[in-house]
């Protein structure tokens, strides 16, 4: 005879299979720029049942979760041994995030976790909390990845249990398996949001960094930096300027951030961020596209206005609803573009498009003129060209 605790099991796992084997839809016609999915490719749901659950009966006699999971989101991402592969920053009820790996053999459904989380080693000041992880192949052969290091504010006054100080983690590894941790970044202002450049430029290691003055405030932080280090293992940032800045009455007004490491095109390095504004509903995190120089990865050359992708739908609600975000793309060597972005701090969807659209994107979409006047002209060309046609 069938135990309760048997069946349940047996739901817990139909749902599982069910969840992590269902096929992704392409959402058609889309913008002509990308392709929406309609499944998100990872969620808390997607956590093995092993991780959630005491499996014996013995000892959880009703099945409980013992061990809540509820978002996974912000993930870096890379193929590896012909897998698309997610660095996932995962949530659990206890609001710790951490890292887990999901591979997928197509990129777009069957995403499934590794057996255990990543185990990521710690300097001699322990992180508190640990996310969104950049990964990064160099040309010096390892796999970096860079993150947000998280720890309480060691100055904040006596009673205050919210202020934190940001700076980025780094650590190494060929396989994603083992880690070493290396030095948090040294600088002199807080840092998230920091990514490893995947080629040496003038003989030293390149990040695009994101300092802020304080936890949340990017405050007098321009925007997007740019460094150039002597090495990895002592990360300093000794001089720092600013690449993508940031601009009153935009979409990235109060902050930005880079995001996964930009693809090396035949026209540029072609480049995808957040940008952050303030308004009655709260921050409004929305992603955008920018190129920069082939020979000079931080000389700007196009900059398409506005957003690339906002929030839309159930994407909107989450955690910290209206957030998109992403720290990974894939580009295949068939040119196709994996788009790897989080919404509202809570699941992972995939949007698919091609080097060749996005660099057309990037370089014949009207810039920002800043003002509604401008924007009326951009709008005015279109229009006569269309109806002269
Ligand atoms: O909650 C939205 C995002 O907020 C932070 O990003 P940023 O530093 O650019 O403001 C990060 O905590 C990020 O993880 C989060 O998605």
């Amino acid at each position: 005879m069938k135990t309760d605790f048997n069946i349940r099991l047996e739901k817990l796992n139909e749902d599982y299979k069910k969840l992590i084997s269902r096929k992704n839809e392409r959402i058609e016609p889309g913008n002509g720029i990308f392709h929406r999915y309609k499944y998100p490719v990872l969620t808390g749901d997607h956590a093995p049942l092993f991780w959630k659950y005491d499996l014996d009966p013995k000892t959880n006699p009703y099945l409980m979760e013992r061990i809540g999971i509820h978002a996974a989101f912000n993930a870096g991402a890379m193929k590896l041994n012909g897998k698309y592969v997610l660095a996932v920053r995962v949530e659990g009820n206890d609001r710790k995030s951490f890292f887990a790996i999901a591979e997928s053999p197509n990129g777009i459904d069957n995403f499934k976790f590794w057996d255990f989380p990543l185990t990521m080693p710690e300097t001699d000041n322990p992180d508190t909390n640990v996310y969104d992880m950049r990964l990064t192949k160099h040309e010096d052969g390892w796999i970096y990845g860079i993150f947000c290091s998280e720890r309480k504010d060691p100055s904040a006054p006596a009673g205050d249990l919210s202020s934190a100080v940001a700076a980025a983690g780094i650590a190494r590894t060929y396989d994603l398996l083992k880690w070493e941790r290396l030095p948090d970044l040294k600088a002199r202002s807080q840092q998230r949001n920091v990514v490893l450049h995947p080629e040496f430029v003038n003989g030293k290691y390149a990040l695009y960094t994101r300092p802020q003055d304080g936890f949340i405030d990017a405050g007098s932080g321009g925007g997007i930096g740019w460094a150039l280090v002597d090495n990895m293992e002592h990360a300093e940032v000794k001089g720092e300027k600013i690449i993508n800045l940031r601009y009153y009455h935009t979409i990235k007004e109060l902050k930005n951030g880079e995001g996964p490491h930009p693809i090396k095109t035949s026209q540029g390095w072609l480049h995808l961020a957040h940008g952050v504004r303030g308004c009655a509903a709260g921050l409004r995190y929305v992603l955008y596209l920018y190129m920069t120089d082939i020979k000079d990865p931080s000389k700007m050359i196009a900059e398409p206005a506005g957003f690339f992708m906002a929030t839309e739908g159930e994407e909107r609600i989450g955690d910290v609803s209206n957030v998109l975000f992403s720290n990974g793309w894939i580009a295949d060597d068939d040119g196709t573009v994996f788009i790897y972005y989080a919404s509202s701090d809570t699941r992972m969807h995939v949007a698919v498009s091609s080097v060749e659209k996005l660099v057309d994107y990037c370089l014949n979409t009207p810039a920002d003129g800043l003002r509604s006047a401008a924007s009326v002209e951009s709008l005015k060309k279109l229009i006569n060209k269309n109806l002269i046609l």
